[in-house]
This record gives C-alpha cells, structure tokens and sequence, in this order.
C-alpha cells in the first residue's frame, strides 16, 4: 500500500528565510513502546483503567519506535526537514522520578541522537511530555512544588549525557492541557477532577519550567524553548456575556501561561488562586529568559457564555467533554472544513495569532517557533491533510510579511501514533503506521511536504 500522487496541482509556497527551521514532532509515550524497558508513569496507570481510552488500547507497544528508531530517522532523513522535536521519557530516565538513573534509558537517547546526527537531523529533545514518573505521581504529582525540583535534576541528567549533541531544547510541552485534561477534567492521566484547584499544577509545571532552564543553561545549552498551545478566542457575539466568558477562556488556556513566562505575571486574579508559599519569588522562576517560545497551534475556538440548554448536559468539544457548570460554553464555528478529530480548519486564524502575540507582547516577545501543527485524518492519500499544512504555512509566511519573528515550524506528527485518550483512532501522522505489522508508510502529505522543502533549497 503506497500513497499515490496528489491529486491536484497547487501554487508552490511562498519561500520561507533561508535559516527557517523545519522539523516533525513526536512523543515519547506516543510512540515508543517498550514500556518493560523503563518505570511506569501515571499514563500506564490510567490506560489500564476501564473505559479511559475509547477504543480501549494501550501504548504498551504504540509505534515500536524504540526498537525501529533507525527506520524512522530514516524517514525523518528522506523528508528532507533539518530537525527532529521528540520528547524524553522522564520514567525511562529516572524509573521512580528521582536518584537512580536507568543507564540503558539514558543509552537509547544517546543511540536515537547518534543516528540523527549522522542523517544531518538536529535533535530537538523536549524533557516532559505528560509522562510524569508513577512514584511521583504517586505522591502528589505535579500538585506538589517538590516535582518542579525533581523535575530540574532529571532536565541535568538528561543534558549531561546528549547536551554535547542536541542543541536546541524544550522544557515542557503544553502544560495547558496537562492542567486542564488530566487534572481539572480528568480525561487525560491522572485522570484527576479538580475543576478550579487544578491551578496549582499550572504553576508548578511553570516552576519547573524555569528551574529546568537554569539547569540546562548551567550545563551549557544555550537554545532553550517551552511549546504552549496557543489559539485565538473568539466571542460567540458581541454580547457582554459573551465577550467575557471567551475572555475568560483566553485567560485559562492561553494568558495563564504566556504572561507569567513572558511578563512574569499573573493576569488579573489568577495570582490570588494559586498555591502559598512565595508567588513572587516563584514568577521569577518562572519568567527565566527563553530563546524562543514555542506555540503548538491546531485551531481557533468560539466561546460564549454558558447556554440555558445544555446547563444540565455536559458538552462535546472536539474529543473533550466540558462540564455544564463553567462559565463558558464554547460554540460551533460553522462554514469550514472539519478534521476527523471534529477541529474546524481555520489556516488564517495562525496569522491572527501570531500577529496578536506580537501586538501583546511588543519588545518582550521572544522569536516564536511553530511546535506543532497538523491535523487528524484518515487514509494515506491525505489531500485533506495537504491542504491543511499548505493554508497554515501560507497563514504562517503572511504572520512573517506582518513583521512576526517566527523562526521555524514542526509539524504534528511524523507517524501515527497513540492519541491519548483517543487511542489509536485518531491519525496525524505524514507516515501511515498499520499497528498489526507497524509497518510504516509515507502519505501523499509526506511526499509533497518533501518536494515542498526541496523546492525551498533552491
Ligand atoms: O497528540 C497531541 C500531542 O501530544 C500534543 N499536542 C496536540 C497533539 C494532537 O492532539
């Protein structure tokens, strides 16, 4: 079974600056495997529980990445993009979270970079993504600020053994979601439901963030990123209510997190919902100067206030089911394209974001970098998914002609992988992966991103 050509011709992209990175994006739990081979982390505990992945499965095996790592380095190697963003297993590392190191854990990133090195691939590693140790977990988590330090001896051990090869470093990826799926809802490990009292693990993760990049620097990396995902808000209408619950959205998804890391701030009112103990000193932490800042972008959403009739039914969002009791409800945004993950497909809604940043963060604004970006489709003639990546880069150069310090972008994913409480039901990769053989096949997308890339090397 193989891809055959896009059907249909499309206008070459604009050219991007030469310097202009570009990469695909992976995650450790997502694909690897081989969960025997290192500790369990809170996502093994919350996949064997009944009914928390909708199609039941387990990424026990995932990809097999880390058995067929050489294959896929191949694969990144043969698209033709110049780095590699995948995250490290924190429990592969570290098997309870602190002290003991596991040295064959330590070995497979060493060998995964080796090989990325020798295909000309940069490695981007990224130190958590939503693995957390079970012993940690186990003890409070990311609800104690304890994990925040753990967490900047396990980002030293990690830059002590690859540090000499990767250069480019992310600390966290999108604690928004880690907050708000897996400790307010309780949809995504450790399937916690603490509503608003989740908060204290948005800050700690930001803790963490900061302490993990004065340990990187004091090893001497010098590249150091954080991916958020970010997205506009839109107000159902113009209506007061409306216009305050989407604000109040914007603030809980996106504000919460970009200002203390670029302002090192609260907005208004969050300060006073986080853990005791001193804030101040802690947004310091928090404000430790980046690189660059990374965005994670898939779509806008549309928020209006709470509506009478579903005041008692929770809400379908896009694989999310939202409780009746907040105080927004976000709404359809109607007339475009859906992904099979039910996300509208808004390529100029990029633009607006990343031009919104600049407007909001002027001077302080670190150059950006796309993180992630992709869609969820099915089959390997993937047009849907080429024309999502054409709009959004073409959404993504006219945010450069504005004037927006982008750097680079990744997309989201490079194979299929384990969709977190998704399973396996949800497809994002350039690489199709049938998980009876794991056999890997490159995508119509994969193939017009390569020839999108060569044709911007010339
Ligand atoms: O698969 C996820 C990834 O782990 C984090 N960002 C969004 C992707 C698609 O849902």
């Amino acid at each position: 079974m193989a891809a055959t050509h896009a059907t249909h011709v499309r206008e070459p992209l604009p050219q991007f600056p030469r310097d202009f990175v570009w990469g695909v994006s992976t995650s450790a739990h997502q694909i690897e495997g081989a969960v025997d081979e290192r500790g369990p982390s809170v996502w093994d505990a919350f996949t064997a529980l009944p009914g928390r992945v909708k199609d039941g499965t387990t990424a026990a095996v995932a990809c097999d990445h880390y058995h067929r790592y050489r294959e896929d380095v191949a694969l990144i190697r043969e698209l033709g993009v110049g780095a590699y963003r995948f995250s490290v297993s924190w429990p592969r590392v570290l098997p309870s979270g602190a002290g003991q190191v596991s040295t064959s854990g330590l070995d497979f990133y060493d060998r995964l970079v080796d090989e990325l090195c020798a295909a000309g691939v940069s490695p981007v590693p990224t130190l958590f993504h939503w693995d957390t140790p079970l012993a940690l977990a186990d003890e409070g988590g990311w609800l104690r600020r304890d994990t925040a330090e753990r967490f900047a001896e396990y980002a030293a051990v990690v830059a002590a053994r690859i540090g000499d090869r990767a250069k480019k470093w992310i600390t966290l990826n999108e604690p928004a979601e880690h907050t708000l799926l897996g400790h307010a809802l309780g949809q995504h490990a450790p399937g916690e439901q603490l509503m608003f009292d989740a908060l204290p693990v948005a800050h700690h993760q930001l803790v963490a963030h900061g302490l993990a990049v004065r340990a990187l620097r004091a090893a001497g990396i010098a590249d150091i990123g954080i991916a958020n995902s970010h997205g506009p808000t839109w107000p159902a209408s113009p209506s007061a209510e409306d216009t305050q619950a989407a604000d109040f959205y914007d603030v809980l998804l996106n504000r919460l997190f970009s200002d203390p890391l670029i302002l090192g701030r609260y907005p208004d009112g969050i300060a006073e919902l986080m853990p005791g103990g001193d804030i101040e000193a802690d947004l310091k932490v928090i404000a430790e100067p980046v690189d660059w800042y990374g965005i994670n972008f898939y779509q806008p959403t549309k928020v209006g206030a709470p509506l009478p009739a579903t005041a008692t039914t929770a809400t379908e969002f896009g694989g999310i089911t939202l409780p009746p009791e907040l105080p927004f409800a976000p709404r359809e945004i109607e007339g475009r394209p859906m992904t099979d993950f039910g996300w509208p497909v808004v390529p100029e809604s990029l633009t607006e974001l990343l031009t919104g940043f600049r407007d909001r963060y002027g001077d302080r604004l670190p150059p950006l970098v796309i993180t992630e970006n992709g869609c969820s489709y099915e089959g390997i003639d993937d047009e849907r998914r080429i024309d999502y990546l054409d709009g959004h880069l073409r959404a993504l150069h006219r945010a450069l002609e504005a004037g927006v310090d982008v750097r680079g972008y990744f997309v989201w994913s490079l194979m299929d992988n384990f969709e977190w409480a998704e399973g396996y039901r949800q497809r994002f990769g350039l690489v199709h992966v049938d998980y009876a053989t794991l056999q890997r096949t490159p995508k119509a997308s994969y193939a017009w991103l390569r020839e999108a890339l060569r044709a911007q090397r010339t």
